[in-house]
């Protein structure tokens, strides 16, 4: 048994019981094994794969909080502090009934690799709390998002580590978060990413993972002959990456016919009106059902299913595991010639090799969605130089770095005879620049 295969064996014994890290961290390892063969010695005696999957730190903690009938209700915070090899750690905050350690492991091991290969000096972590923000009055959302702080503003900064938004977390919860951190520390200082504009936000960052997914994509199409414009396109989710990656596959000549939340799924063949679609999601923070009162003459369907529909490239958006085997057959039998993954994680192991297998052009989220945590870094120099730039500056930074991922991880998918697994290329290309700088730290 190699070395890869023995530390593999070893987490999953030791983590037997947090399925999703344990899914990222096969998915990782196996395309590492020839990249890992070239140095097996020196990665061995360095210990480099044991230390790459133990967080350096992993922080949980009770988050208190008053309801609206004066009840105090408690949930469970959550930072892992991945890795900062290659700079301070950084990676949203997922407020979701269903988040727990491992999805918070899975989550802070994807974004070491993404954050590297942005190019940008940005280790990797993520944090969260199984606080469910559906439903709650904006005071609750409010006394949630300040007993987080309480605790969390012990362990972050603008150097050490740099939350940001993820489900559930957008401008609301970051505005309340960031005046917590402010209160209690007493810095104005660019401790999280997502900001308002009006306190040190930057342009961009909104749309940030939407359009980076779409420039990727854009560039892989055109490398293949092609390109978004007169292409079906099939999104799911309905949140901040799912609405701007529409946005963006439109304004690019593309037809977005589904959208999806966690109760159903719509399909407009016509085309999906987007601004229906932010009125009800963004501002009335309302179902998907509602869609069909907008446009009549569009389907809603309750439940899974957004896959089954005919489509030329599809962008998983919503959350991990959501695209499984039967819709990788039915994608592959549509005619898919694309999936680019807009989520973390959101193409079960058994689909990714199914669709790869028939000769689906396969873009992981570690590079797909890499726009946003790129985006933010941006964020994070302006505030340092206490600046700001225009959209149009942060718009082609984005689509550069979004291109240059793609080439990035074709050239290094190529250079391990690998020419088009672009999950291998990912995660070889990530790799390679925090090892060189765990190496160069020596045993820590
Ligand atoms: P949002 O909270 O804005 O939207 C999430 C969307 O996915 C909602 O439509 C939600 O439906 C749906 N969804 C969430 N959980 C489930 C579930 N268990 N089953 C079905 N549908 C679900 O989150 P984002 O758009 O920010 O995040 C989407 C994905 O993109 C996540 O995987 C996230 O980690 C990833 N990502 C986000 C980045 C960012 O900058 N925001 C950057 C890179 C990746 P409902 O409203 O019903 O809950
Ligand atoms: O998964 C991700 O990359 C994010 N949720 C964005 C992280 C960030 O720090 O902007």
């Amino acid at each position: 048994m190699g070395y890869t295969e023995r530390v593999l064996e070893q987490v999953r014994k030791k983590y037997a019981y947090q399925p999703e890290f344990l899914q990222a961290v096969s998915e990782v390892f196996e395309s590492l094994e020839k990249v890992i063969e070239r140095n097996e010695s020196l990665y061995e005696k360095e210990a480099i794969l044991e230390r790459i999957t133990e967080p350096d730190r992993q922080i949980m903690f009770r988050v208190p909080w008053v309801d609206d009938s004066g009840k105090v209700r408690v949930n469970t915070g959550f930072r892992v502090q991945f890795n900062n090899s290659i700079g301070p750690y950084k990676g949203g905050l997922r407020l979701h009934p269903s988040v727990n350690l491992s999805v918070i492991k899975f989550l802070g091991f994807e974004q070491v690799f993404k954050n590297s290969l942005t190019g940008l000096p940005i280790g990797g972590g993520k944090g969260g709390s199984d606080f469910d923000p559906k439903g709650k009055s904006d005071r609750e959302v409010m006394a949630f998002c300040q007993s987080f702080m309480t605790e969390l503003c012990k362990y972050i900064g603008a150097d050490t580590d740099v939350p940001a938004g993820d489900i559930g977390t957008g401008a609301r919860e970051i505005g309340y978060m960031f005046g917590q951190y402010k209160r209690i520390r007493g810095l104005y200082e660019g401790v999280l990413t997502g900001k308002g504009l009006s306190y040190g936000g930057s342009l961009v960052r909104t749309q940030a993972t939407g359009y980076g997914l779409l420039y990727l994509t854009e560039e892989l199409l055109k490398c293949h002959g092609s390109g978004i414009d007169g292409k079906i396109v099939a999104v799911s989710g309905a949140g901040n990456v799912a609405i701007y990656a529409a946005e963006k596959a439109m304004q690019l000549g593309g037809k977005v016919v589904t959208l999806s939340d966690s109760n159903g799924w719509i399909y407009d063949k016509d085309g999906v009106d987007l601004d229906a679609v932010k009125e009800i999601k963004e501002v009335n923070r309302a179902r998907l059902s509602e869609y069909t009162k907008y446009r009549p003459n569009a389907e809603y369907h309750e439940g899974r299913g957004v896959w089954s529909v005919k489509c030329d490239v599809a962008l998983p958006c919503a959350t991990q595991n959501e695209l499984l085997i039967d819709d990788a057959k039915e994608l592959v039998k549509n005619g898919v010639q694309a999936v680019c993954e807009g989520a973390n994680m959101p193409t079960s192991i058994e689909a990714t090799k199914y669709l790869q297998e028939n000769g689906v052009l396969f873009v992981p989220g570690k590079a797909a969605n890499a726009g946003g945590v790129a985006t933010s870094a941006l964020e994070m120099s302006q505030n340092s130089e206490r600046l700001s730039w225009s959209f149009d500056e942060v718009d082609a930074k984005l689509g550069g770095i979004m291109t240059g991922i793609y080439h990035n991880i074709d050239d290094a998918a190529a250079e391990y005879d690998m020419k088009g697994n672009y999950v291998a290329g990912a995660n070889i290309a990530g790799f390679a620049k925090v090892v060189d700088a765990m190496l160069a730290h020596g045993a820590c």
